[in-house]
């Protein structure tokens, strides 16, 4: 497997989006969310949490620079949380895959602006993290366990690279680059150095993405070696504990070092364990150092890691993380629904994990939970007005329950305009406006679709340069129309066309006559020469469905999820009244389907006739039990991701049989 870059996603630039379902979420982002968050992290929303995130770096600009003046109070400390850097690198981020696909050069000159802000704190040896250049520098890589700054220096990377790659500026980069030099100097495998890795992961996936653009062996190296060091005995965090007299949060829990996924070697990590957030960006990192390094032992275990979260801890949206407490992964079948964490951050590591995954093998198991992700988990936390966010995704709520019941503290029945701990709003931002580069990969002989929308993409395959147009109503209607453009000629390669888990029945057409080609790893495979006006046409079905849960999993026994498509559909309180828990699916005789284009931005609805618990004669609370007690009661389904926007109120996605 040395050095065999089995297939890549095409990059943004090459792939442009126009789809009835996915494009209002990226204009949204561009002109909404990506505006928004600039004046959060500059503390100008007013009512909203502030961010201090801006304020941070021009404070730490001036110390570095006292001939500068941003206005910042010299006794202000550092505000917010220690990451609280990352929210811009984050939206850096965000607005520079916007910028490839809708150039803006208002937006380019605020990225500039703030990029001047951020490289003006940075260090003569290249260190910017602002909590220890405005807390004290001697202090700094004292708490790599706890104190983010690998964190912060990963999210920077990722942004760095990003505005490199959509504008050609090299500001940003080249900040990024001496910072990675001045990491390099202080942690690694040396005697004098740090045997330290990041207490929040992200730093590994960043440094391969480093080291895609620079090619400089040191990047990848340094990945290579927070991955294998993570977990090795002595172990470091608890020798960093010890020396610098930190504290330890989770000493008494279950969970111990487990929490940073560090309580052991990677290699001997088979399930997913501790915080779900660093869980799969750690995954997502081993994954692309072991493409990189073409390193075996390291992609089995992300096979089995993989395989652990989409088989046993994975949430029917592809939210991950059950339990509030560390924000964690729990253990296998256990997904309760109203107390569950499944932080949105979460289902964007597990996408970018299952992209990842792609990578090294075009297999529906890992598309189909990017696609779950995406469709269900991820866009449920952002309002259809782009200006709220969920950070939490429960799957049942009470409104009751989520004030008064302690287990649910975390729990928001209605989105949020920012938070302290903003990390989620920006993580959003980013994974929807770079869209374009989960939709098709490629190697030398093949093309692969995995997620179907409207788009057109260009690839060069076999020294051919090719286009390749979609058109489609997916995920509301089940029909794909795809043509190819060769104007320098046909070209013979592999075209791949997945298809997904939760589809029964297909037919397929190759230029008007229906195909059966061979089904690998669920993508139907079509090798032969592709011409201009070549087209394929893809026809899934698309029926109602009552999904059931595996029956060791005890939170959903004797209930089913309504699922059209890709799409989760989850009943309110706005369409069904109050006590969504007495509602029973029980046998419809017709579905109607309808999009409704006035409802929730555009959304097909889901209705027909179910059941409901009869009231009572008396009110008592306990009665000997009774055997006929439904009543018709009409049921009207949403899409899971469009819940609460129509205010408070009882949402459940799991209905009884
Ligand atoms: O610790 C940084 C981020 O804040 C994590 O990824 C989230 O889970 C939240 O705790
Ligand atoms: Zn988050």
């Amino acid at each position: 497997m040395k050095n065999t870059l089995i297939s890549e996603f095409l990059p943004l630039n090459t792939v442009s989006i126009n789809d009835r379902f996915w494009s209002p979420f990226m204009e949204r982002i561009r002109t909404k969310v990506i505006p928004y968050q600039w004046e959060a992290l500059n503390d100008r929303i007013p009512g909203a949490e502030p961010s201090y995130c801006m304020r941070n770096f021009k404070l730490a600009a001036e110390l570095t620079h006292p001939e500068l003046n941003y206005g910042v109070p010299k006794d202000t400390g550092h505000a917010g949380f220690v990451f609280q850097d990352s929210d811009v690198a984050k939206w850096i981020e965000a607005a520079s895959y916007s910028l490839v696909w809708h150039p803006d050069p208002k937006l380019e000159q605020t990225v500039d602006g703030a990029v001047d802000i951020i490289c003006n704190a940075q260090q003569d040896d290249g260190y910017l993290d602002t909590f220890y250049i405005i807390n004290g520098m001697n202090k700094r890589f004292t708490n790599l366990k706890d104190n983010h700054e690998l964190y912060c220096f990963g999210h920077f990377l990722e942004a760095a690279v990003a505005y490199y790659e959509a504008t050609g500026k090299r500001k940003l980069l080249d900040a990024l680059i001496r910072y990675t030099e001045c990491i390099d100097n202080h942690i690694g495998p040396e005697d004098g150095k740090l045997h330290g890795y990041p207490g929040h992961e992200i730093a590994e996936m960043a440094l391969a993405r480093l080291y895609h653009i620079t090619k400089d062996e040191k990047h990848i190296k340094l990945a290579t070696y927070f991955i294998n060091e993570r977990g090795k005995s002595p172990l470091y965090f608890e020798e960093e504990t010890k020396r610098n007299g930190n504290d330890f949060y989770w000493k008494d829990s279950y969970m111990q070092y487990q929490y940073y996924q560090a309580g052991k070697p990677v290699r001997e990590q088979f399930a997913a364990e501790g915080h779900a957030v660093r869980g799969v960006y750690l995954y997502s990192g081993m994954a692309d150092v072991a493409r990189l390094t073409g390193d075996r032992t390291l992609l089995e275990v992300c096979e089995v890691l993989f395989a652990n979260i989409a088989t046993k801890q994975m949430y029917i949206t592809g939210a991950i993380g059950q339990s509030a407490y560390g924000e964690a992964f729990s253990y296998d079948y256990n997904l309760p629904n109203d107390t569950i964490y499944g932080e949105t951050c979460a289902a964007i590591g597990l996408a970018f994990f299952a992209r990842r995954m792609l990578e090294f093998a075009p297999r529906n198991i890992y598309a189909d939970v990017l696609e779950k992700t995406l469709y269900n988990g991820i866009i449920s936390g952002i309002s259809l007005d782009g200006t709220a966010y969920f950070y939490v995704n429960p799957l049942e709520v009470f409104p009751e329950a989520a004030a008064k019941d302690n287990r649910m503290r975390h729990v928001k029945i209605e989105r949020q305009k920012w938070f302290g701990c903003a990390c989620c709003p920006p993580n959003i931002a980013r994974i929807i406006s770079s869209l374009g580069t989960y939709i098709h990969s490629l190697n030398t002989d093949s093309l692969y679709t995995h997620l179907y929308m409207g788009n057109e993409a260009q690839f060069t395959i076999g020294g051919k340069e090719l286009f390749l147009k979609t058109e489609t109503l997916y995920p509301w209607e089940g029909r794909v129309d795809s043509t190819f453009t060769a104007p320098s000629g046909a070209a013979f390669f592999t075209y791949g066309l997945r298809i997904p888990g939760w589809c029964q029945g297909y037919t397929l057409e190759l230029n008007g006559e229906k195909i059966t080609p061979e089904v690998q790893n669920g993508y139907a495979v079509i090798k032969r020469e592709w011409k201009s006006r070549d087209r394929i046409t893809i026809i899934f079905d698309m029926p109602v469905v009552f999904v059931e849960t595996s029956p060791h999993v005890r939170e959903t026994r004797g209930k089913a999820a309504v699922m059209r498509g890709p799409l989760v559909y989850c009943l309110e309180e706005a369409d069904n009244g109050k006590e969504l828990c007495r509602l029973h699916l029980g046998t419809p005789k017709g579905y109607s389907v309808l999009h409704e284009q006035d409802v929730l931005e555009g959304v097909t609805v889901i209705s027909f006739v179910g059941k409901r618990e009869k009231d009572w004669t008396n009110n008592a609370l306990y009665r000997i039990m009774e055997t006929s007690v439904l009543e018709d009661k009409p049921l009207r389904f949403i899409p899971y991701y469009a819940w609460a926007n129509r205010g408070p109120g009882e949402m459940t996605l799991w209905v009884n049989k």
